[in-house]
């Protein structure tokens, strides 16, 4: 996701203290600011939040019925969608993966549909610090107990146009790794991403634990590399708009001053108004449920909403290669993934030396 980009090189940390309530009890929660730009000591929670982001008229609802074209929508059992096996993820990349996709309810019977409910999500790992993220001004990196998040949840962020969102790279050794057990990641076809070693610095983050509450959610951006990703909605519900490549960054980015998400979705109907009727047509605009898998093609853009008080999400971003695929989905990829696969895959390698000119130099 492009939006977490530069999550490691947080500027600021913002740690909140254990104030922490009773299920079924309203509280307001306190914030210690650890950075310069939030002044040193205790603040109170108005005082964060006010700096962070003013407070606004909330607006009731969103355009709905833009007129956008429809996503591609697979079943699980579908021999052509991505997710059980290396022939049908060969058949989706072939077939689907340029355009926007969702695989219905493939996470169904996952435990993770019980255990990342709010209730058990918050017994199991209260405890646990996560980071978050929001779109902003100046996009502030802050991090907190899930129970504090919780806590945030039911009281100020209620009344947030642009909430705290919690945007958690996982890792193997994450303190919460067993959430990692709790649902299956698709099988993707040759993905160049992981012939990079989990613990080599040179993988790029590519795995993210989402929660977030209502209007919370990723502002319009590409993801980086050139990767595709697939987001599982596991709880809640989940808006997502996407657009096709070819449209600009300016005109994307036009309509929309103040940089927050729902401002973004606010406004849709002013930059759609500006898109031919082909890419009006090429653009999807739906609702992901608990059990969806959604893929993200390679250089769309994409932003997303969230519809639920607690919505729940895992995201992976992938670079599949087959042969028939574009050039252009691995000109990122820098020269030591390249070693990687050369190292472990020589026959992947023979195929992609002939298919992606100048590989080596990128
Ligand atoms: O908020 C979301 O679910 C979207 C996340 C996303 O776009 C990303 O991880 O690249
Ligand atoms: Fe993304």
């Amino acid at each position: 996701m492009a939006a977490p980009a530069g999550f490691a090189a947080a500027a600021v940390a913002l740690h909140f203290l254990a104030h922490r309530p009773r299920h079924g009890r309203k509280s307001p929660w306190r914030a210690r600011a650890v950075c310069q730009a939030f002044g040193p000591g205790v603040v109170d929670h108005v005082n964060v939040m006010e700096r962070v982001h003013p407070p606004r008229t909330l607006p009731h609802s969103l355009p709905l019925q833009l007129g956008l074209g429809s996503v591609v929508s697979l079943l699980p059992t579908d021999p052509e969608a991505f997710g059980y096996s290396l022939e049908r993820s060969k058949l989706f990349v072939e077939k689907h993966s340029c355009r926007p996709a969702v695989v219905r309810g493939f996470g169904h019977e996952w435990p993770s549909t019980d255990l990342w409910r709010f209730a058990a999500l918050v017994r199991d790992f209260g405890e646990a610090q996560f980071l978050l993220s929001r779109k902003t001004f100046d996009s502030p990196i802050l991090e907190c107990e899930l129970a504090d998040y919780a806590s945030y949840v039911r009281s100020d962020g209620l009344y947030h146009r642009n909430p705290l969102y919690v945007f958690h790279e996982m890792f193997n050794d994450d303190p919460c790794m067993e959430m990692l057990d709790e649902f299956e990641s698709p099988v993707i076809i040759n993905d160049l991403f992981s012939f990079i070693d989990e613990y080599d610095d040179l993988r790029p983050p590519y795995r993210w634990l989402l929660i977030g509450t209502r209007r919370s959610g990723t502002f319009a951006h590409q993801d980086p590399h050139g990767s595709a990703a697939w987001n599982a909605t596991v709880t809640g519900f989940k808006r997502w708009v996407m657009l096709p490549p070819d449209i600009s960054k300016e005109l994307v980015l036009s309509t929309c001053e103040e940089h927050d998400t729902f401002g973004w979705f606010q406004n849709l109907e002013t930059l759609i108004a500006q898109l031919s009727t082909e890419q009006r047509a090429q653009c999807v605009d739906f609702i992901s449920a608990p059990g969806d898998i959604v893929w993200v093609p390679s250089e769309w853009w994409h932003a997303v909403i969230n519809l639920s008080p607690w919505t729940v999400a895992i995201t992976e971003n992938v670079v599949p290669f087959v042969e028939s695929t574009s050039p252009q989905l691995c000109r990122y990829l820098p020269n030591s993934v390249a070693e990687n696969i050369k190292k472990k895959n020589t026959k992947l390698w023979d195929c992609l030396k002939h298919s992606v000119e100048g590989l080596v130099e990128v």
